[in-house]
């Protein structure tokens, strides 16, 4: 906890958006799920493993209006349950692809549980009691179900197909098509159920899922970015998501990357991934400028600009290659706090593309292709922009006066702990 204040002791703005974040009132949303609850030990049960598997997810489903709450939540669990199926390398192939494919049959046999996953597995938890999730599963509307056990059947075969090393070449991911393909069935489909339920929801247009392309984007841009950031997680648990096509021109070995000796191909191979993300941009801010209800556009943009930030920091940084690199909770807490409207997301797209644009070198082989897509996403803001609203990211900095007294209790906090572990 305190670490956290400490990682951004020399930025008052992070400073400001912990505390803040901290200490404010809950949302109207928020409440009524709680309340929501307290009567319900079923439903209790299937938030319990939202929180325990998702760091990334489980605040903006909760914060998401009543009428889809629950159908998102559910929605989640169902796919994570496939994916600690996909993602256990200790499961019998055979038995791998069996599951796969009768997934989306599977979410409707109550009282269903899974306990054949290694010991290891982050999740494994979840699916030992999945009867839960099916019992919810089975309490929402008929028009939810049918959505969730679409995209559970396309899911459940391409992981099926990409398990069984089709599209792959032994145990990388061939081509960069191949790479869309997979981001396409695990993280683009999703992109697709989500616009089906917003849309079934009756919260959002129902045009907001007739541009497959939109939100595929939206799920593309989360999943490359996070298999650019877990390069090496991935690397020492045996799994390869980066297409050859892209880092075969870099290096004859996908652990040469982590040679100090290959320093320049390594940056100039995180460039080349990096170039294929940034491509994505522009379709990411359409979908979210489609967006007419506050909930759905929080509960969308906040992964998106967390992504953005992470892209930046991941670009041209080779401790991507020996560690993984995560944006301070700071910097974190100040975005959820700033994505409130399409203006301030695009404020925020804007400041990253510009990091990303200064950390360009003209030395890196992707230079010049790099300035073209950073060029077209400023191009796409230009023609998108209202010109008579000024689109900066509130600081609030008004309030800066309580930040020397805060600073120094910090640092005070930070000698008390020094000085006790000597
Ligand atoms: C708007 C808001 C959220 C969006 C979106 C649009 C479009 C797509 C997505 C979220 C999906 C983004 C996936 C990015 C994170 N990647 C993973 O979780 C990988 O697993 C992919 C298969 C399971 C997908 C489960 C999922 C994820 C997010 C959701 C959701 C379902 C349902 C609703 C809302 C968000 C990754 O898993 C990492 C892990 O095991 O923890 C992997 O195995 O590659
Ligand atoms: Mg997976």
């Amino acid at each position: 906890m305190l670490s956290v204040f400490l990682d951004s002791i020399t930025k008052p703005s992070e400073l400001k958006a912990l505390i803040d974040y901290k200490f404010s009132p809950k949302s109207k949303n928020k409440l009524s799920h709680q309340k929501a609850l307290e009567t319900d030990a079923s439903k209790k049960k299937c938030y319990y493993y939202l929180n325990k598997t998702s760091r990334s997810f489980a605040a903006v489903i909760q914060e998401l209006d009543d009428d889809l709450r629950d159908a998102i939540c559910l929605f989640y669990l169902v796919l994570r349950g496939l994916d600690t199926i996909e993602d256990d390398m200790s499961l019998n192939l055979d038995r791998k692809v069996e599951l796969l494919r009768s997934f989306d049959t599977i979410i409707y046999q109550k009282g269903w549980t899974f306990n054949e996953n290694g010991p290891n597995e982050k999740d494994r938890d979840l699916l030992v009691h999945f009867d839960v999730v099916i019992d919810e599963f089975l309490r929402l509307k008929p028009g939810f179900q049918k959505v969730i056990a679409e995209i559970t059947r396309l899911m459940g075969n391409g992981m099926a197909d990409y398990a069984t090393g089709e599209h792959r070449e032994n145990t990388s991911v061939a081509t960069v098509k191949d790479f869309d393909l997979y981001c396409h069935y695990v993280a683009g489909l999703v992109g697709y159920g989500l616009s089906d339920l917003f849309a079934a929801s009756g919260l959002e247009d129902p045009s907001i899922a007739d541009d497959k392309k939109l939100s595929n984007s939206m799920g593309l841009f989360l999943q490359k970015t996070n298999i650019i950031r877990d390069y090496r997680e991935d690397l020492d648990d045996g799994r390869q998501f980066w297409p050859k096509e892209i880092w075969g021109n870099y290096a004859d070995d996908f652990s040469d990357f982590i040679k100090p000796s290959h320093r320049e191909k390594s940056r100039a191979c995180l460039s080349a991934m990096v170039l294929n993300v940034l491509e994505l941009v522009p379709d990411v801010l359409s979908y979210l400028s489609k967006l007419q209800n506050q909930s759905v556009f929080n509960f969308c943009a906040i992964p998106q600009v967390m992504a953005i930030s992470t892209l930046a920091l991941v670009f041209n940084n080779l401790d991507v290659y020996q560690r993984n690199v995560k944006i301070r909770k700071g910097e974190a807490v100040k975005l959820i706090l700033a994505s409130t409207d399409m203006d301030n997301v695009i404020a925020i797209f804007r400041e990253y593309i510009q990091v990303i644009s200064q950390k360009n070198e003209t030395s890196d082989p992707n230079f010049l292709k790099i300035s073209m897509a950073v060029g077209k996403i400023e191009q796409w803001i230009t023609a998108n922009v209202k010109p008579t609203k000024k689109s900066l990211i509130k600081t609030n900095n008004n309030s800066s006066s309580i930040f020397l007294p805060i600073l120094v209790g910090l640092i005070g906090m930070a000698l008390v702990q020094y000085f006790k572990s000597l």
